[in-house]
């Protein structure tokens, strides 16, 4: 546990980010191998929540060789600037539970599932380390977390970029997880199921974990109408597929339909 910071927040900061550890049930679910997937969905709805609010349009997941997983988006990077609280904004995102909201203009995305954002400090909390690279379109910036992020690192400037992003890399407690081994065939599921749902963003899927890196790219340009040709690819339709969208009181909505025989 980092020695440095003794003030109030702090205490509360890292009974937070405990109580998850304590009962990781009541934030993910389970600690099973759906519980370890859930991190990831975390991390990848906020980065799906940054192309939704039009800022980034390609999302690549990476099951890295030495069992971590990075989520990269090409958004506009997290905010690292100073939060009133004097700590680094990233910190805040990643060590305080519930920072939701906070940092996003106009109330952030709702959607079915509630209100997004609020996950990367139970992912962090959850991990043996957490490593976040931010690219704002000047500078590459890094934060290196550990121990649940008990321990927490300088923000620290690795260089220029003209690039704009975010990149989230963690490696799942082994201490809480039963299993810590991701299955690519459960995040490339879910990567094409989001990539059906938002049009126009490509999903990427990559597992270097053997010798053969394998790969999958997931890109609709017609959203649900491609889902649900892919749903229907078996059976034998009666019309094409019939699809609209329509808005009210900010909330979107798109459907898409086609019988069969
Ligand atoms: C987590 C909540 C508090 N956030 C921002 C802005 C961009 C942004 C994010 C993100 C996952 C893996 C790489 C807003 C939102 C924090 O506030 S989170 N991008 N991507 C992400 O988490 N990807 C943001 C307003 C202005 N500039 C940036």
């Amino acid at each position: 546990m980092t020695q440095k910071q003794y003030n109030e927040e702090s205490i509360v900061i890292l009974e937070g980010l405990d109580a998850v550890r304590k009962r990781p049930g009541m934030y993910i679910g389970s600690t099973d191998l759906k519980g370890l997937h859930h991190l990831v969905w975390e991390i990848v709805d906020n980065a799906i929540d940054e192309a939704l609010n039009g800022f980034g349009n390609k999302i690549t997941i990476t099951l890295n060789k030495d069992g971590s997983v990075s989520v990269e988006d090409e958004g506009r990077g997290m905010p690292v600037g100073k939060h009133k609280s004097g700590m680094s904004a990233l910190a805040v995102i990643f060590t305080v539970l519930h920072a939701g909201g906070k940092f996003t203009s106009a109330g952030g995305y709702r959607n079915a599932g509630g209100l997004h954002g609020v996950g990367a400090s139970v992912v962090n909390a959850l991990s043996s380390w957490c490593h976040v690279e931010v690219c704002d379109g000047k500078n590459l910036w890094s934060m290196h977390f550990e121990k649940g992020g008990s321990v927490i690192g300088e923000l620290v400037k690795e260089g220029n970029t003209k690039k704009t992003g975010s990149k989230v890399t963690f490696m799942p407690d082994p201490a809480i997880f039963k299993q810590t081994k991701f299955s690519f065939s459960k995040i490339s599921e879910r990567a094409q199921e989001d990539a059906f749902l938002l049009k126009g963003l490509t999903m990427i899927v990559r597992d270097l974990r053997s010798r053969e890196t394998r790969e999958h790219v997931y890109f609709y340009e017609d959203g649900l109408k491609a889902f649900i040709e892919e749903v229907n690819k078996d059976h034998t339709p009666m019309h094409e597929p019939v699809s609209f969208s329509g808005e009210s009181s900010g909330i979107r909505i798109e459907c898409a339909f086609q019988y069969t025989d």
